[in-house]
């Protein structure tokens, strides 16, 4: 029988993601190593990240020719500030070395780096200065990107300023779960701006050093969603949306600075600071009135409970809201889009296959229906260490399965699968009714006659 088949465009590009912190271990100067340190129940089974995936010590390079197994073509990577700036204005040769040699070996093996500059951890030394809350932190992020940038333009063009500085300032100075623990919506609105600000000035100095260099940064959208038509449900929705999307897109589509409290600005400098917007997207959270929190402006969200989500209320996965976000970040910037971040926390392995052609078809059809989304980032090549949630077991994420007493790596079925969709630069009927026969109803249900 013919099987169904959706096909990508020829030049569509197909990859997986990590960052230094997750993989490389012994990541010991930076803030949130200290934090790991302290043991203060704010790390799930209060664990170091150890030695990680043990990526820096040398096993980058096996996971290289992994990714060139699976026929990917591209991997999304950070470098970590605190290995190459370990000192204010003193910058480290050998860690330079290290990641050229990791990157060349990736070019050797076919595989395009996207480089991120920062991706939530910050040295030491900044943080000791005030972190993120301090209005020099962009000036001297912006001394470390120039001297990055100059250190790797020969090997690297696709850059990511800034991963999520919406969940970063979110975690790290809203909901203090996260270094340094600050929990305030001042600190809040300061660690943002100056997150943006050094978005735009890296966007400068990279361009300034390398004109064809395509310089973007990877958005986490939530797809926010009232529980029910009732107008505080809507209100909550529309606070909850501004806060966690609408303040970045705004600040960097139209250069206005607009938080929910304090003093609207325009910033001119940060418009047209983007040669495309990278989309990390997760999940739906319905928002409501909650008359439980009237402390918290009776703001409520979370996954619906009858939805699928993951462990502890994780998500809801919800597919459709991934083309309700390549929608809007289309309506808002009209740019590129990659999707830098998708993917689940399963750890058997069990609702990945499914989820992830779940995406994929949505990613599919918006590229069918002109959107410009030009690849996509699975997240995450390998298992590695989930920031608050350590090495728990339940938020395992990657394609390989990691054992991290013995650094072993396993192919899971949904590597498996996606190697096939690489391969193939396609979906179809026949990985569905393979890798995910319960899918078939909903992403081919043509090929269900007579059963
Ligand atoms: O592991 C993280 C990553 O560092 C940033 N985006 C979300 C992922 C899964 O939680």
């Amino acid at each position: 029988m013919a099987e169904a088949t959706h096909h990508f465009p020829s030049d569509f590009e197909w990859g997986t993601a990590t960052s230094a912190h997750q993989v490389e271990g012994d990541n010991s100067n930076n803030d949130w190593w200290e934090w790991e340190q302290r043991k203060n129940g704010k790390v799930h089974g209060d664990v170091s990240s150890a030695k990680a995936c043990d990526w820096w010590a040398g096993r980058a390079e096996e996971d290289i020719q992994r990714m060139a197994e699976l026929k990917t073509s591209t991997h999304r990577l950070s470098i970590e500030w605190s290995r190459l700036e370990p000192e204010p204005g003193q910058f480290d040769n050998a860690a330079f070395d290290r990641y050229r040699e990791i990157i060349k070996t990736m070019r050797s093996a076919g595989i395009t780096p996207l480089v991120t500059l920062h991706h939530f951890t910050t040295p030491i030394w900044v943080a000791a200065q005030g972190g993120w809350l301090q209005s020099d932190a962009p000036k001297t992020f912006a001394a470390f990107v120039e001297r990055a940038v100059g250190n790797l333009s020969d090997l690297v063009d696709r850059w990511c300023t800034i991963n999520e500085p919406n969940v970063y300032s979110t975690n790290s100075f809203f909901l203090g779960g996260w270094p340094p623990g600050k929990a305030g919506i001042n600190d809040y609105y300061a660690a943002l701006f100056n997150l943006l600000e050094a978005h735009a000035r890296s966007y400068d100095i990279i361009h300034d050093q390398q004109p064809n260099a395509q310089v973007g940064l990877a958005k986490h959208m939530v797809y926010y969603h009232p529980r029910s038509i009732s107008p505080l449900d809507g209100q909550v929705n529309r606070i909850v949306d501004r806060q966690f999307n609408g303040i970045t897109l705004t600040a960097l589509a139209k250069g206005r600075w607009e938080p929910l409290v304090g003093k609207k600005v325009g910033v001119d400098k940060w418009r047209n600071t983007l040669d495309w917007i990278g989309l990390n997207y997760y999940m739906r959270h319905n928002t409501f009135f909650d008359v439980s929190n009237l402390s918290g402006l009776g703001i409520g969200y979370g996954p619906r409970p009858a939805e699928e989500h993951g462990p502890g209320g994780w998500g809801e996965f919800y597919p459709d809201g991934l083309f309700e976000c390549i929608k809007r970040l289309h309506r808002s910037l009209n740019l590129p889009i990659y999707i830098t971040e998708n993917g689940l926390p399963d750890e058997r392995d069990r609702k990945r296959p499914r989820i992830m052609l779940e995406y994929i078809r949505r990613v599919w059809t918006a590229v069918m229906h002109n959107y410009p989304v030009k690849g996509y980032y699975y997240w995450s090549l390998l298992d590695n260490f989930e920031w608050a949630e350590g090495y728990d077991p339940e938020f395992r994420f990657g394609l390989y399965e990691v054992d991290f007493e013995t650094q072993e790596r396993t192919l899971k079925p949904s590597g498996e699968l996606y190697g096939k969709i690489a391969e193939s630069n396609s979906i179809s009927s026949e990985m569905v009714r393979k890798s995910a026969p319960e899918a078939m109803d909903s992403l081919f249900p043509g090929g269900l006659g007579g059963s």
